[in-house]
């Protein structure tokens, strides 16, 4: 999949990469192509107009930093908008600290639920060691228990099925039961679907959901029905809410629209994706490795990322031999500010952290439009006032405060804070960085 959008953003990427310098129409010229090759791929047009957007607005000015040049950074800027399209960092299935961890399936019929139960089941047992069993909810098709019997069976999950006459609400609920007897580490709800969302899928949903109280629902959707996918995603969430996307028929979608619209979309990313009838053609979704796959420049995007390290590495000598003699200018402060903030959003940074599970960054927001502030007041000074931030008085201030569209008080405060900073790295005489939260209240 992916293979036009692939073969097209490397045409318009290759063409760009070798460029020294990057003027305005070059960049207009390529995010021409990247929308068009986005739309033909069958992404939202939304998704597309703010990928577009965004790409755009990183991409200009982009300056040689270090090895790199500008067409080299276009080619990494696309890279990380792609991978951050698709949800950035990977995530898994939350597991309950105590077991058993209940995954809830849900989607339309022929998303391919029923396979992806089994292949979740099986996937659980081989990369967790987890036991697991499967509960049988869907009693509309008399061949639908059969075949999760069957499949989940070949996956060695246990089974929890009670034919087709009972009610899916109890079949749920005596799983769970049977699940917390039997000492399952995860147990795995299959559902009906229907043709379309309708009340009455939503209605048994949420009693279903209420029955087993599910740690992660996931929502299974055939990427083959392109939009359509999304669209039902959508709907979904907004009746109930899921945590994470199953992609399925991956195989036999040769576009791949909506594997890139979907998380943008519905906010929620892909978990997994399925490729296949076979039961290990199932996997984790990896946005940024989906994302250097469809770029296919590996060893570029290697080049790249060494090129930055170095460029980062010499940047912290110099900013610790600066920190030393005391010499940290407001000026290495904006760079240094730059140089964080290029990484992404600092919340989505530290979700990254092994450890970091998303209920606990919930207090720690720092806070973007403050950082903005911080950049516009620096900018509006001149070189040397930011060398030297004790010449920062009077007019000045105002001159500062009117030119960044803050009060004069900003601009004090900052100045303020900065002198303390500065005295604070002074007396620890090392490299480290100060606290940046303390910085910013
Ligand atoms: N090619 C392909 N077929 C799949 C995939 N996942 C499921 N299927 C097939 O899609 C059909 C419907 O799947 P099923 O699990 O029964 O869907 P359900 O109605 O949502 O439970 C079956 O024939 C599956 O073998 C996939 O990733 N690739
Ligand atoms: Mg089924």
């Amino acid at each position: 999949m992916f293979d036009a959008l692939s073969e097209k953003l490397q045409a318009t990427l290759s063409d760009v990469r070798g460029h020294g310098t990057l003027t305005e129409d070059d960049i207009k010229k390529a995010m021409r192509e990247i929308r068009l090759a986005l739309l033909e791929a069958d992404v939202n047009f939304k998704v597309v107009k703010e990928f577009t957007a965004t790409v755009r607005e990183r991409s200009t000015g982009a300056d040689v930093i270090g090895q790199l040049n500008p067409g080299q950074q276009v080619v990494k800027i696309v890279n990380e908008e792609l991978a951050a399209l698709m949800g950035g960092a990977s995530a898994g299935i939350s597991f309950s600290p105590r077991p058993p961890t209940v995954v809830l399936m849900a989607g339309l019929q022929g998303s391919g639920k029923t396979t992806a139960t089994a292949k979740l089941a099986r996937h659980l047992a081989s990369e967790h060691g987890s036991s697991v069993a499967v509960a049988a909810c869907d009693v509309y098709r008399p061949a639908a228990v059969d075949q999760l019997v069957k499949v989940a069976g070949q996956a060695g999950a246990t089974v929890y099925e009670k034919g087709t006459d009972a009610d899916p609400v109890e079949i749920a609920r005596w799983a769970l039961d049977q699940a917390k007897m039997d000492g399952k580490d995860v147990l795995i709800v299959d559902t009906a679907g229907r043709l379309h969302v309708d009340a009455s899928l939503m209605d048994e949903l949420v009693k279903i959901r209420g029955a087993v109280k599910p740690h992660t629902i996931l929502l299974v959707v055939d990427a083959m029905t392109g939009q359509d996918a999304v669209n039902v995603a959508q709907q979904f969430g907004e009746a109930v809410a899921f945590d994470g996307v199953v992609m399925t028929k991956m195989d036999g979608d040769a576009r791949g629209g909506a594997a890139l619209s979907v998380k943008a979309v519905t906010g929620k990313p892909i978990l997994f994706s399925s490729t296949g009838e076979k039961l290990d053609q199932f996997e984790r979704f990896h946005p940024d490795r989906v994302a250097q796959r469809i770029l296919g420049m590996g060893d570029v995007l290697s080049f790249i990322e060494k090129a930055e390290q170095q460029f980062d590495s010499d940047q912290a000598k110099e900013l610790e031999r600066k920190l030393r003699k005391n010499e940290f200018t407001l000026e290495d402060f904006l760079a240094q500010l730059k140089q964080i903030r290029k990484m992404g959003p600092l919340t989505t940074l530290l979700g990254m952290i092994p450890g970091f599970a998303g209920q606990q960054l919930k207090g720690l927001k720092v806070d973007e439009k403050e950082m903005d502030r911080i950049e516009a007041i620096i900018l509006s000074m001149t070189p040397q006032e930011r060398r030297r931030p004790e010449l920062i008085k009077g007019s000045r201030r105002l001159r500062i405060a009117k030119g960044s569209g803050v009060s004069v008080q900003q601009v004090n405060q900052l100045v303020k804070q900065f002198a303390q900073m500065r005295k604070m790295m002074k007396s620890l005489g090392s490299g480290r960085m100060p606290d940046m939260q303390q910085l910013m209240k």
